[in-house]
């Protein structure tokens, strides 16, 4: 009878221990970037920078709504493909993520934000550029980055005003960030009393530029802008050294990349290419910055490409509003999540307007000297 009674007891005991691990929350983050082709590296370090803040939440434990939850990260690759993006964004909505932290690339994380917008799920593009991501009117869509109107514009205007280009000519990739922030300069440089006398386009899996480069060597280019990411930029780079054009090379956030001197085989000169990161911080968020890629770094023993950061901030954000919310329901938490004003994260102040963009946006201008990047100034 006492073995029995003392059965019955652990029976209960682990029924209620049991009963408290029901009581966790499981809290589904998607994470969605190429992670194979031409640009894993960089859907590779967006990956991690979303690993890290999970990892960190884990550790630190969150209590939403009076449960302790527990982060899972569901990362998918959409190889930058648009069609792959969003089969992608599928499969987390079937999965039934809480969030989606993506995607990189404008050309898929446009199309998968209607399929985020029709589930209710809320989605933080940590990279995407183009201004029509936000500008569809679907209440699930925000970035944490600078759009291609403020990117593009200001490279434009740099271009005249700074680096005293005359002769500029223009190419792009034909995706709709490369296209954009390549329409977006052209302005910026007419805007500046500047000239863009030749524009040619590529392709985003194009490695030979043998054609557009000589036709734009006939313009006797000094300043070359180029629409696009950096695993076509470092191949064009070499391309144009062979040709014998010696110009600035200009670009945006797609080859703002730690990897763009590797790809460039040693044929960049010191501050030949400039740059803008589409985010960037100065003053008391400085070292915040410094100290996120030196842990980045110890922790994953590669560097920081460019926006491992902001996909951090992105998801700490998101798990702030559910926090605030005390649901990680997206119907509950995403009107607190559009009200976020003032989060300090790493990248700096984070508050979106009522499109869903980041308010005040900064840029941050690059160069490279001996194989690294190098800041010129931060921009707002
Ligand atoms: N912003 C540059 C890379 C991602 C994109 O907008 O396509």
């Amino acid at each position: 009878m006492k073995l029995q009674l003392k059965l019955m007891a652990s029976v209960a005991l682990l029924a209620c221990a049991g009963g408290a691990m029901a009581e966790d929350l499981i809290v589904k983050i998607g994470h969605v970037g190429p992670t194979s082709g031409g640009i894993a590296h960089l859907g590779k370090d967006n990956e991690l920078g979303a690993r890290y803040a999970i990892d960190e939440l884990n550790a630190k434990g969150v209590v939403i709504g009076g449960k302790k939850a527990h982060f899972e990260l569901l990362a998918e690759d959409d190889a930058g493909d648009p069609k792959q993006g969003t089969a992608a964004a599928t499969k987390l909505v079937d999965a039934k993520v809480n969030g989606v932290i993506g995607h990189l690339n404008s050309g898929t994380t446009i199309p998968a934000s209607k399929i985020y917008s029709d589930a209710g799920i809320p989605q933080i593009s940590p990279s995407a550029t183009n201004p029509k991501y936000t500008r569809n009117g679907y209440k699930t869509a925000f970035r944490v980055v600078a759009d291609d109107v403020h990117l593009g514009g200001t490279l434009g205007r740099y271009a005249v005003t700074d680096l005293h280009g005359k002769n500029i000519v223009v190419i792009d990739d034909r995706t709709a960030y490369g296209q954009g922030v390549a329409d977006e300069f052209e302005k910026g440089v007419k805007s500046s009393g500047g000239k863009v006398v030749g524009r040619e386009f590529t392709n985003d899996k194009a490695t030979d530029f043998t054609a557009i480069l000589t036709s734009l060597k006939a313009k006797k280019p000094d300043l070359v802008f180029f629409g696009g990411m950096d695993a076509v930029a470092g191949p064009m780079l070499r391309q144009m050294k062979q040709l014998g054009i010696d110009a600035k090379f200009m670009g945006g956030d797609g080859i703002c990349t730690a990897e763009l001197p590797k790809l460039a085989a040693g044929t960049m000169g010191d501050g030949q290419v400039v740059c803008a990161e589409a985010g960037g911080v100065d003053g008391e968020f400085k070292q915040g910055m410094e100290t996120f890629r030196t842990k980045f770094k110890d922790k994953y023993k590669v560097e920081v490409q460019i926006y491992a950061p902001y996909v951090y901030d992105a998801v700490n954000v998101m798990v702030a509003a559910m926090v605030k919310a005390g649901s990680a329901d997206p119907a509950k938490y995403l009107s607190v999540l559009a009200k976020t004003e003032g989060y300090k994260g790493v990248t700096g102040n984070i508050s979106f307007d009522a499109k869903g963009d980041l308010k005040n946006g900064a840029l941050t201008l690059f160069t490279f000297k001996n194989g690294t990047r190098d800041q010129l100034a931060v921009v707002h």
